[in-house]
C-alpha cells in the first residue's frame, strides 16, 4: 500500500484511484487492467442482466486477485436481482449509481462488502453516512452518463463538510492537476471515467475513444433534463434530436424512447448516427489511447502535483 490512507485502507488498493464504473464499458478487462495497475477496478452493471454480471466478474477473478468493485445502476431493470448477487459473491467493493441503495446496504455490510454510493447532493450523502455507507463517491455535473446538477468545485466541499466518513471527488478528474483540486478540496480519493474509456484494455469501439479524442469543449450535451434522468453525453444526430423532441414537443417518453439502446449501438458498434456517446466535459482535455498502467501512472503523477501546489503557495506569497 504505497500511500496507506484511509481509501486505500478501505479497498486494499495501491492508490486511492477508483475506475467509473460505466454501463457496457466496464467489463472485466478494463476492471482487471485498472486493478493490476494498482486502482480499483470496477466492472459495471448497466442495464445488465445477473447472468452478465456474473460472468464479469468470474472473467476478473481469473485474471487477478486483486480488489475490485461492482457498480450497480439503480435505474436497472435488474438492480435488485443485481444487488442480491453482490452480496452472495462477496465483492469486495459496492458501488450504487443513479438511486437511492439505502434498503440494501445492510445485506452488503452483512457479505462483507464496502459499500460506496455515488452522491451527488448533501441529502443523500448524510443519509448515506447513517445507514452505514463506508465512504461516499461525490460526483460533478462535469461527469460523462446521469448525472445531478452541482458542479465539482461546490458538491465536493459541500459533502466534504456533512459527512465524517471519506469522500471520494468524481466529476472533472483526468489528470494530476484536477487530482490535486480534489485533494485541496477535501477528497480523500478520486474517481476517474472518461480517461479510461481511453485505455487500450477497454473494449469499446475505435469510434467511441475517436469521438472523444476529437471532442471540444462545448461539445458535451445535457439531453432528457424533462425525464428527470438528465445524461451527458456528445453531440450527434441523436442528440439533436433529442433536444429537438425536448424543446418543441416537450415528450418524456419519446425522449425514453430514443435512448433505449443507444449506449449499446455507441460502445459495441460505434455508431455514429443513433448511439450515445456518454462522456465528461473533460474529454476535450483527452488526445491519446494509452494503457491503463500509464492513465494511473499519470493520474498520481506526485511530482507533479507537488510543483501544482507549490506553483500556487508561490503565487500567494507573492501577493498575486
Ligand atoms: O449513475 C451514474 N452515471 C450513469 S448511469 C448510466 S446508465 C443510464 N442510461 C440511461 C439513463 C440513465 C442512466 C449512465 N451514467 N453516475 C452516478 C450518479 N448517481 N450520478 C448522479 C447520481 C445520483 C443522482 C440522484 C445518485 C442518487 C440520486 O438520488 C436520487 C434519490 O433517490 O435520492
Amino acid at each position: 500500500m504505497k500511500y496507506g490512507g484511509t481509501i486505500c485502507a478501505l479497498t486494499k488498493t495501491e492508490y486511492p484511484l477508483i475506475q467509473g464504473g460505466m454501463a457496457w464499458v466496464s467489463d472485466a478487462s478494463l476492471a482487471a487492467a485498472v486493478s493490476m495497475a494498482g486502482g480499483l477496478g470496477v466492472i459495471a452493471a448497466g442495464n445488465a442482466p445477473p447472468d452478465w454480471v456474473e460472468t464479469q466478474v468470474r472473467m476478473l477473478r481469473e485474471k487477478t486477485d486483486k480488489p475490485f468493485g461492482l457498480n450497480i445502476m439503480l435505474l436497472s431493470p435488474y438492480a435488485e436481482q443485481v444487488a442480491r448477487l453482490a452480496a452472495e459473491l462477496k465483492v469486495p467493493v459496492v458501488i450504487s449509481g443513479a438511486g437511492n441503495p439505502d434498503s440494501y446496504i445492510k445485506m452488503w455490510k452483512e457479505a462483507g462488502c464496502i459499500v460506496a454510493p455515488v452522491v451527488a447532493s448533501r441529502a443523500l450523502a448524510v443519509l448515506m453516512e447513517r445507514m452505514g455507507a463506508d465512504f461516499v463517491i461525490a460526483e460533478g455535473c462535469e461527469a460523462g452518463g446521469h448525472i445531478g446538477e452541482l458542479t465539482s468545485l461546490v458538491l465536493w466541499p459541500e459533502i466534504v463538510r456533512s459527512v465524517s466518513i471519506p469522500v471520494v471527488a468524481a466529476g472533472g478528474i483526468f489528470d494530476a492537476n484536477t487530482v490535486a483540486a480534489a485533494f485541496c478540496l477535501g477528497a480523500k480519493g478520486v474517481q476517474v471515467g472518461t480517461r479510461f474509456i481511453l485505455a487500450e484494455e477497454c473494449n469499446a469501439h475505435a469510434a467511441y475513444k475517436e469521438r472523444i479524442i476529437k471532442a471540444r469543449d462545448i461539445d458535451t450535451k445535457v439531453t432528457g433534463r424533462i425525464t428527470g434522468h438528465p445524461v451527458r453525453l456528445l453531440k450527434s444526430p441523436l442528440v439533436r434530436e433529442m433536444q429537438r423532441v425536448e424543446f418543441e414537443e416537450g415528450g418524456a417518453e419519446k425522449i425514453e424512447k430514443l435512448g433505449e439502446g443507444s449506449l449499446m449501438r455507441a460502445v459495441v458498434y460505434g455508431d455514429r448516427e443513433t448511439g450515445s456517446f456518454m462522456a465528461g466535459q473533460c474529454a476535450c482535455m483527452l488526445d491519446k489511447v494509452q494503457p491503463a498502467a500509464d492513465i494511473v501512472r499519470e493520474l498520481f503523477d506526485v511530482d507533479r502535483i507537488r510543483s501544482v501546489l507549490a506553483a500556487a503557495a508561490g503565487l500567494l506569497e507573492a501577493g498575486i
